[in-house]
């Protein structure tokens, strides 16, 4: 079986972690979409900390994780799904629902979210104990 699943995983941390894995285990290739840059500004109003190349190379560069893309558009997500011949889509529940419309391609997962991490708690808490 054959998963995929998108996300930015700027500041790289637990929750990226368990996620992928607990993607993984669905299947036995897992595909990563990480979001571009621009994909980002355009999302967010600020790129990432860590640029895509650097973003994809961390991803890359775990076990559980067997390609990686660039996602440059919310939009091609069927497109990269059907290029990638997947079988499930995977993404934690903050996106529950938002997928539901895929199901015609492949299954739609969701996993519960870790608690108490995120990229923007990790930024804040940075640059509230940075001495200047
Ligand atoms: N995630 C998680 N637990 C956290 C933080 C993130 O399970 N504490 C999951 C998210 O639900 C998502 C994945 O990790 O499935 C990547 O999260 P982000 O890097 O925040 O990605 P996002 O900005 O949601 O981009 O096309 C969709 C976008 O590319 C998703």
């Amino acid at each position: 079986m054959r998963i995929i699943t998108f996300g930015t995983f700027d500041v790289f941390h637990i929750g990226h972690v368990n996620i992928l894995e607990r993607a993984k285990e669905l299947g036995t290739h897992l595909i990563v979409g990480v979001s571009s840059d621009a994909l980002n500004i355009s999302k967010k109003g600020r790129p990432p900390i860590y640029n895509e190349s650097d973003r994809m190379k961390i991803v890359e560069s775990l076990h559980c994780v067997d390609e990686v893309f660039l996602e440059e558009s919310l939009e091609l997500k069927g497109e990269y799904i059907i290029a990638h011949k997947a079988d499930v889509l995977v993404m934690g529940d903050d996106w529950a629902g938002k997928f539901d419309h895929y199901s015609n391609l492949c299954k739609v997962h969701y996993f519960p979210r870790t608690e108490g991490i995120s990229t923007t708690k990790i930024i804040d808490v940075v640059r509230s104990t940075t001495v200047s």
